[in-house]
């Protein structure tokens, strides 16, 4: 409790940091990643620190003659345990680098943070809009939902679905999915007729699915979190909602790669909109996926996975730009200023880091789920190239 006062005091005065920046005198180029390992959310811890190891087995642990070190930390997804954990990676350890954040408010609770200390803070999860706009030191690798959301609303009503009753977790990337999704809809002449909101902490679905049951709307539209989505999967088809002619359509958070072979036949032909699936038929998809599952006992990665690759991509190629000179290491300005602006192809396909908003622009894919040599994939049929954040207001 004292260190923690102290640590806030320090903040508040923005002394501490100045001071440790000068004292960190070896030149060892430290990343502190911040993921959930334990808790609701630590499928996308697991994902993200296997997909940060293999790109450091790949591309070495050395850098422009520095020394990289991956220190991950577990923030059970709360909030106040990823601020606590910041403040002593930025203090403590001195790390160059924060990355990771599984959820929407542990990335904003460590904002403050990256901006007085002056850290990069790669965003390689959490996918509200605004995130960005919470620090000029966020720099993101995941996506944002309104990114993703808008494409299946232009979808549906071309494919029958004038009707649509929205199920979202109620919290920033949901409430995001909820209102995309709904103006765009509308636009194009549909109807959302009811937009309902789950609790992230342990959701029950039932009573939300029966009243969507009741409403009969053509289809129903989920965003739920990573991690989430088998048992909103689970549960539809449990209550019949797709013999009572309801179709899902929903963000690929729910078809997630991570869960979906495991979710049954009854998955078959969902449609979803995102921005990764482990079934993109690119060479450079091909070679991930095979590299993620041979190191990982055959796990197959999925979109946290590939946030988590990329960020590490954007990190070494900012260091590769910025630490050549000296014998010491870049400044968080510096190190900022490389990741802006990089374009690359990443195993989703190209992507573009905007040197405006720090935020990621990718194409985004419409996939049915379907089976491919007896297992279930996200099989991509529809592409909307190069998608900038809709929900970015500057
Ligand atoms: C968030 C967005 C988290 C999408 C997710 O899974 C996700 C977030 C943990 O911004 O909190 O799939």
């Amino acid at each position: 409790m004292q260190k923690r006062s102290f640590l806030h005091a320090a903040l508040a005065a923005g002394v501490v940091f100045a001071g440790s920046a000068a004292m960190a005198q070896d030149s060892t180029f430290r990343i502190g990643l911040i993921l959930p390992m334990t808790g609701q959310q630590a499928s996308t811890g697991r994902q993200i620190e296997a997909a940060a190891k293999l790109y450091m087995a790949q591309n070495g642990d050395t850098v422009a003659g520095r020394k990289v070190q991956l220190i991950v930390k577990d923030d059970t997804s709360l909030p106040d345990v990823t601020r606590r954990l910041a403040q002593e990676l930025v203090v403590n350890d001195k790390v160059n680098v924060l990355a990771g954040f599984g959820i929407t408010p542990s990335a904003t609770a460590t904002a403050p943070i990256a901006t007085q200390s002056k850290t990069p803070e790669v965003v390689m999860a959490a996918a509200t809009s605004s995130i960005t706009e919470a620090s000029p030191y966020i720099v993101r690798t995941s996506f944002t939902l309104p990114q993703v959301s808008v494409a299946l609303a232009d979808w549906a009503p071309k494919n029958g679905i004038k009707t649509v009753v929205t199920l979202v977790s109620d919290y920033g990337p949901g409430i995001d999915a909820e209102k995309y999704f709904k103006e765009r809809l509308q636009f194009n002449g549909g109807q959302v007729t009811e937009a309902l909101r789950v609790p992230l902490r342990n959701p029950d679905f039932a009573p939300f699915l029966q009243k969507v049951r009741d409403a009969r709307p053509d289809a129903l539209f989920v965003f739920v979190p990573s991690g989430a989505g088998a048992a909103v999967m689970k549960q539809f088809l449990e209550r019949g909602m797709d013999k009572a002619g309801i179709r899902l359509i929903a963000t690929g958070d729910v078809t997630d790669d991570d869960q979906l072979n495991d979710m049954g036949d009854g998955a078959l032909g969902v449609v979803t909109s995102h921005h990764y699936s482990a079934a993109h038929p690119s060479a450079a998809n091909r070679k991930f996926v095979e590299a993620f599952g041979k190191a990982n006992k055959g796990m197959r990665p999925n979109f946290m996975a590939v946030g988590g690759y990329d960020g590490m991509r954007v990190i070494y190629e900012a260091l590769k730009k910025t630490g050549g000179k000296g014998g010491a290491n870049p400044s968080g300005d510096a190190l900022l200023a490389a990741m802006k602006g990089q374009i690359f192809e990443s195993p989703r396909g190209p992507v573009f880091i905007d040197a405006q908003t720090r935020d990621i622009v990718q194409n985004v894919y419409l996939r049915k789920v379907e089976k491919k040599d007896g297992e279930l994939y996200n099989v991509e049929f529809d592409v909307i190239k190069d998608v900038k954040d809709p929900g970015k207001t500057k």
